[in-house]
């Protein structure tokens, strides 16, 4: 199959019963490789999938793709080439937005705008676009990983537990964070969008104990958020640091510092022509929305990706005493630095 083939791209944005069944074998493969390993660690319950294991000062889900032992096998296979981009966030901290505008940024030659309408990004979802180092290592079908360089990748790995050569390549790595209420928030939705064929909904109070405590996947949110904070400002030229809610109030801008980051600046004529408005529009919450509704990823519900997209929702799901919790729990851990605006 040709990744550059859209009308293939688009059906296989629904999950095939072969890949299925590949990835489940491969899954099943490293749970049985790593079960030993596990059973030192301490162990949580999570918010989206089932139980939680913490593994160097973070927690991940066990027998899932992004899992605890994905990560182990990457860490053992996986190998960085300098040129590579990798998008790293939190889990609902803006990732799917930040795949789709580092993409099209860098494959605005690639891709024309006179042909919008077979855009990768206009029949696949982002993540099919970027695809997670840890989902890269499932994929039986080709990714535009295979085809275009430099590779883009997403991931959600806390910044010192990232495979060795991702930072020993001096790849560059774009993080976004967002505010920790909003993170809860979308997180908390995305888990009831996800449990809801089980029936097993669960409240905002038992999201709001687990998430205060640091446990969700990948967490806790400040660690992260901090780790790769203090690489952006340890190695600017290689880690840029974003927040979600400076990319809503100037997101041109932010197209912009990102193109000039990676070594891709628009030229004056590009500039001209509206060619940063043009990746802003291709990326807007809308956009993205549309095409999601036209199939889902890996089995997670359309619309699961894209609920709000808005900056402050959190004041419409957390009670007073929870937003003051978080507050306090973020000012302790933030203490003195400029992280969020
Ligand atoms: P993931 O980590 O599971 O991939 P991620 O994309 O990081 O999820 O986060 C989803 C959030 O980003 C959703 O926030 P909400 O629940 O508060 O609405 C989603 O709406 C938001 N989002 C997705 N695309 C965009 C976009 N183009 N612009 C702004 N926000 C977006």
């Amino acid at each position: 199959m040709s990744i550059d083939d859209t009308s293939t791209l688009s059906s296989s944005n629904k999950p095939r019963e072969q890949d299925h069944e590949h990835e489940n074998a491969l899954i099943s493969n490293l749970v049985d490789r790593y079960k030993d390993k596990l059973t030192t660690f301490p162990i949580e319950k999570g918010c989206v999938f089932g139980s939680l294991y913490m593994y160097q000062g973070f927690w991940y889900l066990s027998q899932h793709k992004l899992s605890i032992e994905t990560l182990f096998a990457l860490h053992e296979t996986f190998i960085a080439r300098p040129n590579d981009v990798y998008v790293a966030t939190l889990p609902k901290s803006g990732t799917t937005w930040l795949k789709a505008i580092v993409f099209s940024t860098v494959n605005r030659s690639r891709y024309k705008y006179n042909c919008l309408a077979t855009h990768p990004l206009r029949v696949s979802n982002p993540h099919k676009c970027c695809p997670f180092i840890e989902t890269e290592f499932y994929e039986s079908a080709p990714t535009y990983n295979d085809t275009h360089s430099p590779r883009i990748f997403g991931t959600h790995t806390p910044y010192t537990s990232l495979p060795r050569s991702i930072i020993d390549s001096g790849c560059r790595i774009i993080y976004m964070c967002r505010n920790p209420k909003d993170v809860l928030v979308s997180l908390f939705h995305f888990s009831d969008k996800v449990r809801e064929q089980s029936g097993d909904l669960m409240k905002i109070n038992d999201a709001f104990e687990l998430f205060s405590k640091g446990v969700m996947p990948y967490g806790p949110y400040w660690d992260h958020v901090k780790e790769y904070n203090s690489a952006s400002l340890e190695r600017p030229t290689k880690v840029l640091f974003l927040t979600y809610e400076n990319m809503k109030k100037d997101t041109a801008n932010g197209v912009k510092r990102i193109a000039e980051f990676l070594g891709y600046p628009f030229t004056d004529e590009e500039v001209d022509q509206g060619s940063i408005e043009e990746i802003v529009k291709l990326c807007s919450f809308e956009s993205l929305k549309e095409v999601d509704q036209k199939g889902n990823y890996h089995g997670v519900p359309n619309g699961s990706y894209f609920r709000e997209g808005k900056v402050g929702d959190w004041t419409n799901h957390l009670t007073n005493e929870m937003c003051m919790i978080l507050d306090q729990i973020t000012k302790e851990k933030f203490n003195g630095l400029d992280i969020l605006c």
